[in-house]
């Protein structure tokens, strides 16, 4: 039975890989960070099919000992402070959470189990002010937030694992990627959330930022299938996954809302407070290299995913909502 350590493994795509791997007869190791109130949302349908350890990014004894003890063939090194929008007010423990740290998890794999394969959660926001479009593996980096700039390190931190002890080390370049288990401050989440509450009648307007950046998003259950496979490859190796297509802020909401069969130019403010003090205009991902090498293709499309998102949300506000009218009585 091969093993693997998901670090993140409660967050987005950490939930969505331990399933993965699962369902492949893995025996899954997933790390979490002591919380005041623990939080299994995203895994609760496996919560029991995981081996659980306790351990920090920024704590490197903690990282030892988790691979130590899980001795593990792969590594996912998905763990972050993953918000670009709270990198500037938290620019140094971000730059702890998401650089430094993955010097930790690198040496804690160097030390206890220098033969596990080693997947590294790089971003497309390591691009930034684009200097060429599409983004593939050889186009230059330019972030523009604390988080790219964090995102850049722990990408060149593993490059340099890679080449000075031959660690089979690899680094995902991946674009956005999205699901109903996204975090509700990211847009696309805010978006079908508010799309659901709205058409609830449980909210009356959306509060939102910079409608004109252009992002690629693809669906998480499909990235995750990525980090897999450059882990089955018989040389570590950089790739770039995305969809290799575009969309606006604009169309996520029009997408969104007119799936509930709103116009959502009747219920957006603009807010500067959701505005970046330097935004990255537009990405967009040549995934060609993955789609050749790995055989990896994209399944879900941004409508498909969209429409996923605001019908999850749909079913979960009604629920809710359901809990609260038992509870006291009163119908909202
Ligand atoms: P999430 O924010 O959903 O998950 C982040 C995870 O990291 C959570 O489980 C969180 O735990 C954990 N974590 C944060 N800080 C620490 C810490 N100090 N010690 C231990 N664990 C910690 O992110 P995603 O799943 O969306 O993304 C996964 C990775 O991929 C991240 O590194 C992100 O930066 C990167 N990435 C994501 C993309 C995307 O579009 N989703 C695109 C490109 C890269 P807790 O539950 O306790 O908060
Ligand atoms: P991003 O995702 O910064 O690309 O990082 P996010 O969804 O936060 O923003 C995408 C774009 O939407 C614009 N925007 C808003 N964003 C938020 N969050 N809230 C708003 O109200 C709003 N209005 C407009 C933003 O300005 C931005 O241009 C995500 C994260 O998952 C990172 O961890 C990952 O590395 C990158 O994707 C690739």
């Amino acid at each position: 039975m091969k093993k693997a350590l998901i670090t993140g493994v409660t967050g987005q795509d950490g939930s969505y890989l331990a399933e993965f791997l699962l369902e492949k007869g893995y025996k899954v190791y997933g790390m979490r960070r002591r919380t005041s109130t623990p939080n299994y949302e995203n895994v609760h349908a496996i919560k029991d099919q995981i081996e659980w350890l306790s351990g920090d990014l920024t704590d490197l004894a903690s990282l030892m000992e988790a691979v130590r003890i899980s001795q593990p063939d792969e590594v996912y090194n998905l763990a972050a402070q993953s918000y670009v929008a709270a990198s500037w007010p938290q620019p140094l423990a971000t730059g702890h959470m998401t650089a430094l740290s993955v010097t930790n998890m690198l040496e804690a794999v160097r030390m206890m189990k220098p033969d596990a394969k080693y997947y590294q959660a790089s971003s497309s926001e390591m691009f930034g002010k684009v200097q060429e479009t599409p983004q593939k593996e050889t186009t230059s980096f330019y972030p523009r937030s604390p988080y790219g700039v964090a995102k850049v390190y722990g990408h060149w931190i593993t490059v340099n694992y890679r080449e000075s002890f031959n660690m089979f080390a690899c680094s995902g370049i991946l674009f956005n990627h999205e699901s109903p288990r996204r975090g509700h401050e990211f847009v696309t989440r805010k978006v079908t959330d508010a799309a659901a509450r709205i058409k609830l009648g449980v909210q009356k307007e959306l509060r939102i930022g910079n409608l004109d950046a252009l992002r690629d998003w693809g669906f998480a259950g499909d990235y995750i299938k990525a980090m897999w496979l450059m882990l089955q490859q018989d040389e570590p190796d950089d790739y770039v996954i995305s969809t290799g297509e575009m969309h606006s802020v604009r169309d996520l909401l029009e997408i969104a809302f007119s799936h509930v069969g709103l116009d959502y130019r009747d219920y957006i403010v603009m807010d500067p407070q959701f505005m970046r003090p330097a935004e990255v205009d537009l990405l967009l991902g040549d995934c060609s290299k993955a789609k050749q090498q790995l055989g990896w293709i994209p399944e879900v499309s941004f409508e498909q995913l969209i429409h996923m998102m605001v019908d999850e949300d749909l079913k979960r506000v009604k629920a809710e909502h359901r809990y609260y009218e038992e509870l006291s009585g009163v119908t909202v």
